[in-house]
């Protein structure tokens, strides 16, 4: 016989055990009803390349809206069908991208370990990248097609950590991405303004990019608030590097690395194509900015920046000449006036890899008679 204290006590057990049994299938039940299968007409989008999901992936879940979140869902269990029923003219919605991407922490630490190049492809197996380093948010439309282009030559080391860090980098901030490496042939003078013209123009040739990074492949960085994107006005973006001790070592600096839109390149006709060696290509572009733009930042806390150490480059001596003119050849010398072979397009598993080759004294020549009436006006 069990007494009074004792079955009032086993009374209120089970009637909690009744609660949670509740609650979880009533927790459960929400989580995975679909939304309804009517959906206003005008959500609904042309097929659209740009819309389309790559593969489904963990859907992000906190700092969304409900709404928004029912969206996504819908996305993902349509794409799925999609996948299955292999049914044209089944069309995803268009859901953009939560405005600000879920999972941002602000600083982060970059792997600096020197991974073999199959052991950074092997890290981002998983992450739905297109061979040649394409990458778009699997359930909902980018807000921006952002095109990276850096300057290459020789520097394995550092693109393999830069790689490793930036494709997870860059799809936290779910940005619609490719990584674009354009390289020079052995025998010709490095030049990094004429590489990014280059690259402006081919990576425009095979989508829709509004947006392009210019960057250097040494530099990585700190803060994932330091959203990949084009504002209105030209974007400095290595603002705070640990060498320059995390300040802006002048005013106008517009090197390291960098953001403009289309209209922006070419508002200013892109970079010049006159600096062969280090140095100098980036004034010259900040001067280009300046007639027409203000050169935008984010604050430095964000625009944090590690450098990945390397050997120091060879100035360019000839740099001064052309800095010297200003904005002299800015309409004749840019992107008019851009002259390249392109003697191959690899498509990498991580990366689009563009190797050029350019005739220095072809490109000098282009110029010469302006370069002599600018430094003797008549
Ligand atoms: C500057 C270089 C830039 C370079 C920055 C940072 C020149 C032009 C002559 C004054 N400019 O001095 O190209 O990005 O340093 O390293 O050399």
């Amino acid at each position: 016989m069990l007494n009074r204290g004792l079955r009032q006590s086993l009374f209120v057990l089970v009637l909690a055990l009744h609660l949670i049994v509740l609650s979880t299938y009533t927790i459960l039940r929400y989580q995975r009803s679909t939304p309804t299968e009517t959906y206003p007409d005008h959500i609904l989008t042309e097929a659209d390349p740009f819309a389309k999901p790559l593969s489904p992936g963990p859907l992000p879940a906190s700092l969304i809206e409900k709404s928004e979140r029912l969206l996504l869902n819908q996305n993902y269990k349509r794409f799925n069908k999609q996948q299955k029923s292999a049914d044209k003219k089944y069309i995803l919605p268009r859901v953009p991208c939560p405005l600000l991407p879920p999972n941002l922490v602000g600083r982060v630490t970059a792997d600096l370990f020197s991974y073999e190049m199959h052991e950074v492809e092997e890290h981002l197996a998983n992450s739905s990248i297109q061979l040649g380093g394409h990458w778009s948010p699997p359930h909902c439309t980018a807000h921006y097609r952002v095109a990276i282009i850096i300057p290459y030559r020789n520097r394995d080391m550092q693109l393999r950590i830069f790689l490793n860090f930036m494709h997870p980098f860059l799809q936290k901030q779910q940005i619609d991405y490719q990584i674009y490496l354009v390289e020079p042939i052995e025998k010709i003078k490095f030049n990094r303004a004429l590489l990014f013209n280059i690259g402006f123009r081919e990576a425009l040739k095979e989508y829709p990019w509004q947006c392009f990074i210019f960057h250097d492949v040494d530099l990585i960085p700190e803060d994932d608030r330091n959203i990949y994107s084009c504002p209105p006005e030209p974007r400095h973006m290595s603002v705070s590097v640990n060498t320059f001790n995390y300040q802006l070592p002048y005013r106008g600096i517009f090197g390291g690395v960098s953001a403009m839109t289309i209209k922006q390149m070419e508002a200013v006709n892109g970079f010049s194509n006159q600096y062969f060696g280090w140095g100098g290509e980036d004034d010259d572009m900040s001067a280009r900015v300046i007639t027409k733009y203000r050169i935008s930042r984010y604050p430095a806390s964000i625009g944090r920046y590690r450098m990945l150490r390397h050997r120091p480059d060879t100035p360019n001596s000839n740099r001064f000449t052309f800095l010297h003119l200003g904005t002299g050849l800015m309409n004749h010398d840019g992107l008019s006036n851009l002259q390249y072979d392109v003697v191959s397009i690899d498509k990498k598993k991580l990366f689009t890899h563009i190797l050029v080759n350019y005739n220095e004294t072809l490109i000098k020549a282009s110029v010469a008679d302006l370069v002599k009436k600018k430094k003797k006006p008549h």
